[in-house]
């Protein structure tokens, strides 16, 4: 593995969710394998749990570690080519992501959607171009379209969490009061798609209309927007903000009723609720579910270095 940006990555996601559960048995065992090794984490947007537990995964395996925020510490970065650089761009992603690819053995970016043009978000022409200019391995740290490291922390959390063999797995859109990218439920979906191919569960999205993601993310998913019957014998949901693919960007609805409570929970089969987190309390999920046993958002924040140790062992032993 010298990428991992989504599940097209990954060869077999039930053999990776146990190699992950190894390492999370024994979280030392390779402390050579990243000696003399640099992680370089290039944030251009904000982070609390990708940051901290990507660097620790990265300390875990002996690297060494750089961060930066290059929204806010780096020159204002050109991601277009062919531009005269007379107006407030500093320096070319080009040269950055090439001087970089010289300090560091692996990479990780996050760079979130601009939410205006869904052409340009779904290119994902700054990730391509720091793989391609940095030419070193490249983990994403949230892309425009796809955030893998949740994803996988997601299906670790699942599979440790079941109980009963094929359980069933439910996205269910949440409220929010400001437009936020689709990487999060696309990916989700993207893995739960491949882990239902794999036989690992049943997956099932329920959303407003006008929440459709974009098909190439969701197929083999029941999508339904009743939910409701969504949630009838659910054993896990997921629940998250996304907004509009189709208009793109836009919140199209208010989303009035569509926010889980224990009420609501009560139909499904005792499910444990989930969330990427951060999450806006008593608006995208309630209080009483976020502070209860339901939930176990935090185990899944936690699972979040495994996943992380076992992309960054992957990416290690291939260079
Ligand atoms: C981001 C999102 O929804 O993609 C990051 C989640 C990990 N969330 C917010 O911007 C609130
Ligand atoms: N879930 C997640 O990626 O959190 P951060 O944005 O805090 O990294």
């Amino acid at each position: 593995m010298n990428l991992f940006t989504s599940v097209n990555d990954v060869a077999d996601v039930s053999e990776l969710v146990k190699k992950a559960l190894a390492i999370k048995a024994n979280p030392y065992a390779d402390q050579s394998l990243g000696k003399n090794k640099t992680l370089g984490l290039i944030f251009l947007n904000p982070s609390l749990r990708t940051r901290l537990s990507t660097q620790k995964a990265a300390l875990n395996l002996g690297m060494n570690v750089m961060v930066m925020n290059m929204d806010k510490e780096g020159w204002a970065l050109e991601t277009r080519d062919g531009v005269i650089m007379n107006g407030t761009t500093v320096e070319h992603i080009r040269e950055a992501a090439a001087v970089i690819g010289e300090y560091c053995d692996v990479l990780g970016i996050r760079s979130f959607p601009g939410l205006k043009n869904r052409e340009e978000d779904y290119s994902e022409e700054i990730f391509n171009k720091f793989i391609k200019y940095s030419g070193i391995p490249v983990v994403s740290l949230e892309s425009a379209t796809r955030h893998p490291l949740q994803s996988f922390a997601d299906l670790i959390t699942i599979l440790e969490h079941k109980k009963i063999a094929r359980p069933k797995v439910v996205l269910s859109w949440a409220p929010h009061i400001k437009p936020l990218p689709q990487a999060v439920p696309n990916s989700f979906s993207e893995w739960m798609c491949r882990a239902q191919a794999e036989g690992l569960l049943d997956f099932v999205i329920t959303h407003p209309e006008g929440y459709e993601l974009a098909d190439e993310f969701t197929s083999g998913a029941q999508i339904t927007y009743d939910q409701n019957e969504a949630l009838k014998n659910a054993d896990f949901v997921y629940v998250k903000n996304w907004s509009s693919y189709q208009d793109y960007g836009k919140i199209i609805s208010s989303g009035d009723g569509w926010m889980l409570d224990l009420e609501r929970l009560k139909i499904t089969n005792e499910a444990k609720v989930m969330h990427c987190l951060p999450v806006r309390r008593d608006l995208e999920l309630s209080s009483e579910i976020l502070d209860s046993g339901e939930s176990i958002v935090i185990q899944e924040a936690a699972n979040r270095l495994w996943a992380a140790q076992t992309v960054l062992k992957n990416l290690l032993s291939s260079i």
